[in-house]
């Protein structure tokens, strides 16, 4: 057992580096990369310049009417990584001399700072292009605003023109999942004010949890009450306590770690359910701990990752297994599950990446081949379930496989790059230096 830990211990601090590999672990990362491609070249034949693709009409879309070259953005790192080197030059020159952010358009705080924000700083550190980072504070200006509330936390949107805020009601993911991105802006252009913002509404939001350590769903920015008292680890929550958890790694924020330190006790006391033997998070009522419902869904998958890169790999592994077994019960996981009943509640499956995160985490931590087996299983049936011609589609059921036009950034920031680090060299990112954003930006500590 004592040898067991050290060994976790030696893992974790030295990037696991020496880690075993399943055999032919190079050509399934080579094959990852050519349907990356495959992804990226349809982007560029039936989109560029826009948002992204939609892969079965084979034509363009953009979020808000204008583009803010979404997918670009957010695949750049992926081919950096992959070594793709033309696909980056061109995709480098694209934003540089095109992306503007001087837009009369109403935009998502969350997924604008995750994805664009979070998208050019690490693009900035792997390439040193300086125009990036330029573009980042750029946005980031354009996004401040948003914080201007009577609690700190953020609206939801945010007009890029004018700064008007609009929608109050809110949620923990999208209130506290902003610090990697403003923090690392702070750092690396030495304003703190990126850094102030961000961890203000993280705090603020903390602050309200329940007299049993919980969250809620939803949350007033304004009045700072809570909506929807549910609390869980799916999407509205998340990434809101992955925040807690990588700003202590990234920043070395001791608020960070004392929170998380209090926060994930609560969630594995009353969140966490045994139901015949396997370990799920459901649903329960934030100030009560009752259980609402059995549900577990694509978006939970984040927390085997998250479980064992804070050092809970048992509790990470049970977790992963049962996720593991959401997938295989259709051949590819629903959006929403009923964990009791095995039954599919949202059979929907939007390419997401999370699972595949959960099993890079582990398989870096522990080293088990096993989490390289998962993922063979994952690509399988991604290749068969979701490709086409005009690049992956999502998945209007997992039950009857009709698939959906539609084709979201995330496939190739996310799910295409934890599926080819999940194969390749563990050199190519030392976890001891680098935090990935919840979009998969690796933002390396610099400072
Ligand atoms: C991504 O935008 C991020 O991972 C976010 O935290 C959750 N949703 C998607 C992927 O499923």
């Amino acid at each position: 057992m004592k040898r067991m830990v050290l060994f976790l211990l030696i893992a974790a601090l030295h990037g696991n580096s020496q880690t075993a590999r399943i055999a032919g672990a190079d050509s399934i990362a080579g094959e990852v990369k050519k349907e990356f491609l495959h992804s990226w070249n349809a982007y560029k034949t039936f989109a560029w310049g826009s948002d992204g693709v939609k892969p079965i009409s084979k034509t363009p879309y953009s979020w808000y009417g204008e583009t803010l070259l979404v997918t670009p953005v957010d695949a750049f790192d992926t081919m950096v990584l992959m070594g793709l080197k033309q696909e980056a030059a061109e995709a480098q020159k694209l934003i540089d001399s095109t992306l503007s952010f001087d837009r009369n358009i109403r935009v998502k705080n969350f997924e604008i700072t995750i994805r664009i924000l979070g998208g050019l700083l690490s693009a900035y550190q792997l390439s040193g292009d300086e125009k990036m980072l330029s573009l980042a504070q750029e946005l980031a200006n354009r996004l401040l605003p948003a914080f201007d509330s009577p609690t700190g936390m953020p609206y939801v949107y945010i007009n890029l023109a004018t700064g008007k805020r609009e929608k109050p009601l809110s949620n923990p993911a999208e209130i506290g999942t902003l610090l990697i991105e403003f923090g690392t802006l702070s750092k690396l252009t030495g304003n703190p004010v990126y850094y102030a913002k961000a961890k203000h509404a993280l705090v603020e939001l903390f602050k309200r949890r329940s007299a049993i350590g919980l969250v809620g769903e939803t949350i007033d920015v304004e009045t700072g009450k809570w909506g929807s008292t549910a609390s869980h680890v799916g999407g509205m929550i998340d990434s809101y306590y992955e925040y807690l958890f990588k700003c202590w790694k990234l920043f070395g924020d001791e608020d960070c770690l004392a929170m998380w330190k209090e926060s994930i006790p609560a969630v594995n006391r009353y969140v966490a359910d045994t139901v015949r033997g396997e370990l799920w998070y459901g649903v329960v009522d934030m100030n009560t701990g009752k259980r609402t419902a059995r549900e577990f869904g694509g978006l939970e998958a984040f927390m085997p990752g998250l479980l064992a890169y804070s050092g809970d790999v048992e509790r990470a592994r049970e977790l992963q297994q049962s996720c593991y077994s959401m997938w295989t019960a259709e051949g590819v996981e629903p959006e929403v599950f009923n964990y009791e009943y095995k039954k599919v509640l949202y059979p929907n499956y939007p390419l997401r990446p999370e699972i595949i995160e959960s099993a890079y985490y582990l398989y870096r931590i522990t080293g088990d081949t096993l989490y390289q087996r998962m993922g063979v299983t994952f690509f399988n049936s991604l290749k068969q379930y979701c490709r086409t011609e005009g690049g992956y589609a999502e998945l209007a059921s997992v039950i009857t496989k009709e698939k959906k036009d539609m084709m979201e950034s995330f496939f190739l920031a996310e799910t295409m790059k934890y599926l080819y680090l999940l194969f390749a060299d563990p050199a190519i990112i030392d976890l001891k230096t680098t935090v990935f954003n919840t979009e998969a930006h690796p933002i390396k500590r610099t400072w």
